[in-house]
């Protein structure tokens, strides 16, 4: 239904807001459900980019939908009973969007809320709007507010100052001001001193205003539900003697307390601009006494200072009651407003456990934090890959002895020919079509306990013997009597006769460098059992680093006993295999990229099949 002119925003006011402004769209959806409103005031966004789709609000504790459209044209169509928009398109596009919302009769009030918007736009704007009769307030503004009714975005400020200058429900008395700031204000005083706001309106700061002083009073004096105004005129412009104008030819008649702000002017030698870009007095006939003075002559209620408003405002109003020109209703409670999870945290009014815990690293301050260490500290320090692990791994710098074997071991792993079971694997998934990502994964699932995996393994079985007492030789024979492969021992080419120069290299580094290498010591007595039965029997380099990683977390000084008892346990070396080859896996599938290596299909014939000990298809259930 059509609303009278005077009264473009009541109860069932739909709008658009254009702009992604899920903050301010959750504020005007809190309090519309705080006003009882029974559909959300807000009906969709209007963003160009990104394409359509739905956002979701809470409305009270629910939860509902918002569509998102891309142009005026699509949201008007699905919403003919929007008639205004409140526009958060930033100075540089609320000229275009303005127009281009300017194309839809339907829209009938618009709140331009950007700052610094040029003033031969918000000149054009005006023009326009005032041909097409559309309302607009703004730019340069909070908006305004109809409590009970419809909140322009963020006006009124935060829901408890919503409800402590209890807007959820309507006043009687209608002001107009400059600032969204001082609307604050005025919210706060007429709830305390009158039965409180009817509707607010900020006009905007800038020197051109879509709407001014006046074409809000004029409205207020029409709508029979506004039995008093007031005006908070400031320094600069002369707005406010448009005002006094009206009411000397008696087009304003209801009560109007009125106050310029920017008196204390005078005190300063030279011009003063105040924070609006239209507040500073190009005439005498613009400062703040002037216009106090003009008002008050013309029989508006101007008080001697800006602290005795709030009394004015008080007697003015009480005047009206005793009157019987206002009866003001019986107060209801101020509804209750389920507050946003992240504000009622960040006032410190409710607790939750995490669901997470991470004591690793930590990106939230200004500076990324491995294990307590800035990553600046980490270059300047020069802790290397090695040092990065012993960080995000084992939370503790270890010593450089230390931090050298890591990397010595994630080079050494990094690759070992592209015929191991892992490299096959990556090959075969990059032939197949598969990304770097899936190929890559394809390898890393190929790492099991014969195959790369063996390290924790390795680690468990070689310590445990070790401290349970055995010798090499009871170690062997009870892996033997339980029909147990040890961990770490075997290889499929390397031998004694064929030894392994990574396993060198790992055990002469130990040897010259670690402290102690105790486990190392004894997995190589074990070596000398296992070899002299089956020269491929070695200390394979899966079993040589596990013992002297083991080494490493037991007499490194690092780590606690138990520390180090817990890393094997949960399965920490086998990260250094999968690590260390994973750069090998990358290196395969970017082989096989570059060489456009086609589908592999194995050769049937290098497959054995055999179906013989099938000799009947089986039958589950019956057949007819
Ligand atoms: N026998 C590695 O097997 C392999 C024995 C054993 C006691 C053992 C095997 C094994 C334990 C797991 C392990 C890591 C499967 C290996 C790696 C990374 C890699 C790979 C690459 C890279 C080799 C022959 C005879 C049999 C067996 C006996 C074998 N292993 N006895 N303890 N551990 N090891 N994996 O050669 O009497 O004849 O029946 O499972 O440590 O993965 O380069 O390829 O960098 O990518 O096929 O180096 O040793 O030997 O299974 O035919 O056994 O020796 O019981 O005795 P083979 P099999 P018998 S490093």
């Amino acid at each position: 239904k059509e609303r009278p002119w005077f009264r473009p925003f009541d109860a069932s006011t739909r709008s658009f807001v254009y702009g992604l402004q899920p903050r301010a769209i959750q504020g005007m959806l809190d309090f519309d459900y705080s006003c009882g409103r029974e559909a959300p005031s807000v009906a969709a966004m209007i963003y160009p980019f990104g394409g359509h789709h739905i956002q979701k609000f809470y409305w009270g504790t629910k939860e509902t939908l918002l569509p998102v459209y891309t142009t005026v044209e699509d949201a008007v169509k699905k919403h003919p009973e929007v008639d205004v928009v409140v526009n958060f398109a930033s100075s540089r596009s609320v000229y275009s969007s303005t127009l281009e919302i300017f194309n839809f009769p339907q829209i009938k009030a618009v709140a331009l809320i950007a700052e610094g918007v040029p003033e031969r736009h918000a000149r054009e704007i005006l023009h326009l709007a005032k041909a097409k009769n559309v309302l607009i307030i703004g730019p340069a503004t909070v908006g305004g507010i109809k409590p009970g009714c419809f909140r322009i975005g963020n006006s009124g400020g935060m829901m408890d100052n919503i409800i402590s200058s209890k807007l959820y429900r309507p006043g009687s008395i209608g002001y107009v001001s400059k600032s969204g700031g001082m609307s604050n204000e005025l919210n706060n005083m007429l709830s305390l001193f009158t039965n409180g706001t009817y509707e607010g309106i900020a006009i905007g700061g800038d020197r051109y205003p879509g709407s001014t002083f006046i074409d809000h009073l004029l409205r207020y004096e029409k709508d029979p539900d506004c039995k008093m105004l007031v005006l908070l005129g400031e320094v600069g412009g002369i707005e406010e003697y448009r005002v006094i104008e009206a009411v000397k030819k008696g087009e304003i008649r209801k009560p109007i307390v009125a106050w310029a702000i920017g008196t204390c002017a005078k005190m300063f030698s030279t011009e003063v601009q105040f924070g609006h870009a239209g507040s500073m007095a190009n005439s005498d006939m613009e400062t703040a006494d002037a216009k106090n003075k003009a008002m008050r002559a013309a029989g508006f209620i101007v008080p001697e200072t800006f602290e005795e408003l709030p009394q004015t405002l008080k007697e003015t109003y009480e005047r009206l009651v005793a009157e019987r020109k206002i009866v003001p209703k019986p107060e209801r409670d101020p509804p209750v407003i389920p507050m946003d999870y992240k504000w009622a945290q960040e006032l410190g009014l409710i607790r939750k456990p995490a669901a997470f815990i991470s004591t690793i690293s930590d990106e939230r301050g200004q500076e990324l934090m491995y294990a307590g260490m800035r990553i600046s500290d980490v270059f300047r320090d020069n802790i290397g890959l090695g040092g990065v692990v012993s960080l995000l791994w084992f939370k503790r710098r270890l010593p450089q002895w230390a931090t050298k074997f890591i990397e010595m071991v994630l080079m050494l792993t990094a690759d070992h020919g592209p015929a191991v079971s892992g490299a096959m694997n990556t090959i075969v998934a990059t032939r197949a079509g598969k990304d770097l990502i899936s190929s890559l994964a394809s390898g890393l699932l190929t790492i099991g306990s014969r195959f790369g995996g063996a390290l924790d393994e390795a680690a468990a079985m070689f310590s445990s013997a070790r401290d349970r007492g055995l010798t090499p030789r009871e170690f062997v024979e009870e892996c033997r009597k339980q029909n147990k492969l040890i961990s770490g021992i075997g290889h499929k080419i390397k031998s004694v006769n064929n030894p392994d120069l990574r396993v060198e290299l790992v055990k002469e580094y130990v040897i010259k460098n670690f402290p102690a290498h105790s486990l190392l010591d004894y997995a190589l007595a074990v070596e000398k059992v296992t070899t002299s039965k089956k020269d491929t029997l070695i200390l394979n380099v899966d079993g040589c680093i596990a013992v002297c990683f083991v080494d490493l977390l037991r007499d490194s000084g690092a780590f606690t006993p138990e520390e180090a008892d817990e890393y094997i346990k949960i399965g920490t070396l086998n990260g250094l295999f999968v690590l260390g080859r994973s750069i090998g896996f990358i290196g395969h599938h970017l082989d096989q990229k570059r060489l456009r290596a086609p589908l592999y299909r194995h050769p049937a014939d290098d497959i054995f099949i055999n179906m013989a000990d099938i000799s009947q298809p089986r039958v589950l259930g019956k057949m007819n």
